[in-house]
């Protein structure tokens, strides 16, 4: 028996995997075993072990656990793994074309949040909306501890300030279709080392399944876009945790287990009345429990 190898999973093809040796730079397609379940449990980020065969051929062996991964539902109603082993989120909002999907982008820093990964985020498109309204936007998620960048990937600006905030990182590009991920994949260089794993690729712009790119440090993955993103079942306690100005005004409720909700004495929602708390994010923490009707 040949001995096993570290590998990292860049994309999954049919019954296939593009994979490439930690011990290498160029990827290499390799057929799953088996053994190892349906493809479908494969996901870029995954680290496997791989065992090299004759005249060039490479099975994944093994799935080495993995310390994060980002599910979603399907169109039929299953979950599939979309990316793993991830420690950054950054998401991608437009700020213009398609307009900023603000309710989205508070999930997906909840999710963050809730999953104890970083989040960076980024906002695209800066060409196409007033300076002074990107610098609010970007300052309303600066004030809450967030790093915030505008990245024109098209023009390149904003790119090398990105380039370094993901050194060491592994990251994940998520946002609505047509926010520019791919756009700011390749203005970092992604696609020149994965542009052919994609076998849907021509002629189409839409991105149909996630790849990663091995950076000189950390990782990159690109993803499709997210229609609705669902946070699963949260407990308003839970969630109010996520949303970090809640923190601090949330202990001076009357109530201990205050869902910030209807409460009389609540202190998050005299924050939101005196300005404290932006009513947009308090907005977005309603919708995310269902709640946006209330009151
Ligand atoms: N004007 C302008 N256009 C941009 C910018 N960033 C991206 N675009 C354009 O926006 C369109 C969509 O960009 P993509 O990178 O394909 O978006 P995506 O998020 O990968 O979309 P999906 O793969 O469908 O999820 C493309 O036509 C880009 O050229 C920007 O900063 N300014
Ligand atoms: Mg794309
Ligand atoms: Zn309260």
């Amino acid at each position: 028996m040949s001995e096993t190898h570290p590998a990292r999973v860049l994309s999954i093809g049919k019954n296939v995997a593009w994979i490439v040796l930690d011990a290498e730079s160029v990827p290499r397609l390799a057929t799953l075993k088996r053994t190892t379940g349906p493809r479908s449990m494969l996901a870029p980020g995954d680290a496997v072990r791989v065992r090299l065969l004759e005249e060039g051929r490479v099975l994944v062996e093994s799935l080495e656990p993995r310390s994060f991964s980002l599910e979603r539902r399907t169109a039929g109603g299953r979950s599939k793994t979309m990316a793993a082993n991830v420690d950054t989120l950054v998401t991608v909002t437009s700020l213009a074309n398609p307009p900023p999907r603000l309710a989205i982008l508070d999930q997906l820093l909840a999710f963050a949040e809730l999953e104890a990964i970083e989040a960076l985020l980024v906002f695209t498109k800066p060409d196409l909306v007033r300076g002074s309204e990107r610098a609010e936007l970007l300052a309303s998620y600066a004030a809450l501890g967030y790093t915030a960048l505008a990245v024109n990937p098209k023009a390149g600006d904003g790119v090398e300030a990105l380039r370094i905030s993901l050194q060491g990182r592994k990251a994940l590009l998520c946002g609505v279709s047509g926010a520019g991920k791919s756009s700011i994949f390749r203005a970092l260089g992604g696609e020149a080392v994965v542009g052919e794993l994609s076998r849907f690729g021509l002629g189409r712009q839409t991105t149909t399944a996630a790849r990663l790119w091995r950076m000189p440090s950390g990782f990159l993955i690109d993803s499709p876009g997210i229609a609705e993103f669902g946070l699963g079942s949260v407990l308003p306690r839970e969630l109010a945790q996520a949303f970090r100005e809640m923190r601090e005004p949330g202990k001076a409720c009357r109530f201990g287990d205050c869902t910030h909700l209807r409460e009389p004495g609540c202190a998050v929602r005299a924050a939101v009345e005196d300005g404290r708390i932006e009513r947009r994010r308090y907005d977005s923490y309603r919708r995310i429990l269902g709640r946006a009707d209330d009151g």
